[in-house]
């Protein structure tokens, strides 16, 4: 088994969140040529502490021809919240989705498992061949369906965010999001690269979703508690959604 992170994290984090990490490396790792990509000042292992409590927070980050940067981290806060974020940015030159996953658990129970394939290009829809190959998926009924939050118009018709009600809706969320990676990992080897025109087009899309994450005020909340405001924004903008330029 691929190993995740410290074994002292992995080992306390809720169990859909470390098999799903296990997962997105293991997809990473069949399909993609990865080379190591560096973090700003070595922000690859950090601590912090919210309300007095732990925040601990491991990154694993790679890149590939296709991919500027693949970013996987795993948080800890205290003994209440765990935390799943995973974000695949395109190189612009090949007009590719990006890829988001985000899994938070409080008190050992999953709140919130999103995950989609975000279009980038000026119509905001997902190329021809993803759309069919996510429209032949075999459709699951969750229980529980949240509501997007107001910026949450990047997302795409096939974005999943759901409140995993058992353990049968939490292997079918590991089991959707393992899909939308192989179709992501397998089809972007696939793109040729585009006309300096559509590059443009595609950057400006991944900046547009990125000013858009960048809003959501709940992990912003979590990470200026522990961190303040200065270090919660530099994170939020050179970390986890830096605008290519
Ligand atoms: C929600 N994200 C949340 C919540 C927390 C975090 C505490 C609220 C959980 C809930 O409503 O049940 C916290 N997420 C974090 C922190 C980090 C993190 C601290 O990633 C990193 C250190 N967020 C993403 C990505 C997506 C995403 C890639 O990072 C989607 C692809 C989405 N998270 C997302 C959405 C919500 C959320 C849509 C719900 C926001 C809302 O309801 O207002």
């Amino acid at each position: 088994m691929l190993e995740t992170s410290s074994p002292h994290l992995r080992e306390q984090l809720h169990p859909l969140i470390h098999q799903l990490a296990d997962r997105v490396l293991a997809n990473w790792h069949e399909y993609l040529d990865l080379s190591p990509y560096e973090l700003p000042e070595d922000l690859g292992y950090i601590e912090g502490r919210l309300e007095g409590e732990k925040l601990i927070i491991e990154n694993r980050c790679y890149q590939t021809p296709q991919f500027r940067k693949m970013h996987l981290e795993l948080a800890k806060v205290g003994s209440n919240l765990d935390i799943l974020h995973c974000v695949m940015f395109p190189n612009p030159e090949y007009g590719l989705p990006m890829f988001g996953c985000d899994i938070v658990s409080g008190r050992g129970a999953i709140s919130a498992a999103i995950a989609d394939l975000s279009p980038t290009n000026a119509e905001r829809i997902l190329p021809e061949s993803y759309r069919h190959a996510l429209a032949e998926l075999t459709p699951f009924d969750f229980s529980q369906s949240r509501e997007l939050p107001e910026w949450g118009d990047i997302f795409s018709e096939y974005c999943l965010f759901i409140r995993p009600s058992d353990a049968q809706e939490e292997t079918a969320f590991i089991h959707r999001v393992s899909d939308f990676l192989r179709v992501h990992c397998q089809f972007s080897l696939q793109f040729t690269k585009l006309s300096e025109q559509e590059r443009l087009e595609h950057l400006a899309g991944q900046q547009y979703y990125c000013t858009k994450q960048q809003q959501n005020d709940k992990t912003r909340r979590v990470l200026e508690k522990a961190f303040g405001d200065d270090w919660a924004e530099r994170y939020m903008t050179q970390v986890l959604f830096d605008i290519p330029s």
